[in-house]
């Protein structure tokens, strides 16, 4: 092994060697180093002798070339938003965290092809705006888009507010350009809805959390702009009321329905109290709610039209017994707010356990209210955040301490039943032929429980797919698979 640099944190020297490979910044103190260390939960710190930020795909390959030669691992990260502590280094002492955060230009928009060719380092919200200036749509759509990169996108593969009509990061995406582990560039970048050319290497690296190589830069597809958009929130009494809800939404608006987020009391209780600018929004509380959106390709008198009919019926039918609709762009934002803050205040309402799990929409009513008994019953007094993507079978099934007990005082106590807790729900997807993370990926959150329920077989010909691309285990060590 090549002996490892020795560096004065002060004055960053001994790490001439790196700061010359190339032309971007290097970040070596402590406290620049700090952001880039620890995961957005702050569950996970870990320790790099670097922060390397290059300003270039030339500068990329320069780096992970230098870590070759070096003996040093690779951590790619974008905006640090992560839910599994993927983009966070072990604590290992030969770690380089690269940060793709500088390398943010939109490269290309074809609005023939429709297609946009952007940089990994592009923030979400950056990309779906220069389609917008193109009059076309990104239809990727985060509470975070406007931290997280399309580098991380396509690395976690992620989901969002829109799957239901668009498909996830994955289905976006037409190529990529990579970094490969060895320092070699693929240039992959194809704006093809067509390629049966062999392995398809693209899908291989979405969503491989950066333990295959380093995405930077990615051809993704474009859609037309809605002619209207309408957006309501209903309140409902149980889940399998809002799994009705859903089949006469996709009944009655079929494609036009792209939004379909189930969102419990209790979400709408911490966002009131973490938001004050986002009351609760009816004088009577309801069990659930349901967010629902949809895009009409023909007119706003069409839209309303249509969404006006379909409230009506549901309300006829019973599923359900109040609803917003709203008026304005204003007002659609406002209840896209309530939805949207939903991770930031369980986070600011102390520790929590989380599960993304998804399972086939036909057993997801159920799911919902047997694991909430079997959790209650062998943990009492803990509250069931859930919300999510119901109209994609995805749930986001949290549980946070009793309100009484969600002070820091008890926060080791709480996240000390995290395996007990994720058991009991982790067992009830399976039972149901599930996935436990349907958006955030495995990181190191979900790595090890992954593993027990994954057979042998696909556990390794995963491992073969790492060797074939990282045989050195070079990038992001630790992550997706357990060693
Ligand atoms: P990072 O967190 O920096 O990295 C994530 C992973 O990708 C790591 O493994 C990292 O090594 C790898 N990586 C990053 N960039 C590259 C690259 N260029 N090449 C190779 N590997 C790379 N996720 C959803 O799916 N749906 C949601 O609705 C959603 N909502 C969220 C809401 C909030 C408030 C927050 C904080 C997060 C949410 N997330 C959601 C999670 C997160 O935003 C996504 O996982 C996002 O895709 C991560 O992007 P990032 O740039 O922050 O990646
Ligand atoms: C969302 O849908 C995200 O808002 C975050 O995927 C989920 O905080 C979570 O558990
Ligand atoms: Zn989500």
């Amino acid at each position: 092994m090549v002996d490892k640099p020795q560096l004065n944190p002060e004055t960053g020297s001994g790490l001439d060697d790196l700061r010359n490979a190339f032309e971007g910044r290097l970040l070596f103190s402590e406290a620049d180093m700090e952001p880039f260390l620890i995961d957005w939960r702050r569950r996970y710190q870990g320790s790099a002798l670097a922060v390397a930020q290059p300003a270039s795909v030339d500068d990329v390959v320069k780096v992970v070339r230098w870590c070759v030669k070096n003996d040093f691992y690779i951590v790619p990260q974008g905006g640090n938003t992560g839910m599994s502590g993927a983009a966070t280094p072990d604590n290992g002492e030969r770690n380089i965290v690269l940060s793709l955060a500088r390398i943010n230009q939109v490269r290309a928009v074809d609005t023939v092809n429709n297609t946009i060719t952007v940089d990994a380092g592009c923030t979400l919200a950056q990309v779906r705006q220069a389609a917008e200036q193109a009059g076309r749509l990104f239809p990727l759509s985060l509470p975070s888009e406007g931290s997280c990169t399309i580098g991380g996108n396509l690395s976690t593969n992620a989901g969002g507010c829109q799957v239901l009509r668009y498909g996830n990061a994955r289905e976006l995406c037409l190529g990529l350009e990579v970094v490969t582990a060895a320092g070699e560039l693929w240039q992959g970048l194809r704006g093809l809805r067509k390629d049966n050319t062999g392995y398809d290497l693209r899908d291989l690296y979405i969503g491989s959390e950066g333990t295959l190589g380093v995405i930077t830069a990615a051809t993704l597809k474009l859609y037309p702009q809605p002619a209207a958009r309408m957006t309501a929130l209903a309140t409902v009494d149980s889940p399998h009321a809002a799994l009705e809800l859903l089949g006469l939404a996709q009944q009655q608006l079929s494609a036009s329905l792209t939004a379909f987020e189930l969102i419990s009391d209790v979400c709408l209780e911490l966002v009131a109290e973490h938001f004050p600018q986002c009351p609760k929004p009816f004088e009577d509380a309801s069990p659930y709610y349901v967010l629902l959106e949809c895009s009409d390709a023909e007119s706003q008198a069409h839209a309303t039209e249509c969404f006006e009919a379909l409230l009506f019926e549901a309300s006829d039918k019973g599923l359900i017994s109040d609803a917003i609709i709203a008026d304005s762009i204003a007002r659609s934002n406002s209840l896209w707010a309530l939805r949207e803050n939903i991770s930031e205040a369980q986070a600011a309402a102390g520790k929590n356990i989380k599960h993304d799990i998804s399972v086939p929409i036909s057993a997801i009513g159920d799911f919902v209210v047997q694991t909430e008994k079997q959790l209650l019953s062998q943990f009492p007094g803990v509250r069931m955040v859930v919300f999510g993507h119901l109209g994609d079978g995805n749930l986001h099934y949290n549980v946070s301490p009793a309100a009484d007990l969600s002070g820091a005082e008890h926060a080791d106590a709480f996240v000390g039943l995290q395996s007990q807790i994720n058991k009991v729900t982790h067992d009830a997807v399976a039972a149901v032929n599930g996935s436990i993370s349907a958006e955030h990926g495995l990181g190191v959150l979900r790595r090890d429980e992954a593993a027990r329920y994954k057979s042998p077989v696909e556990l390794a010909l995963m491992r073969s797919v790492k060797q074939a691309l990282d045989p050195h285990g070079r990038m992001n060590p630790g992550k997706v698979l357990p060693d």
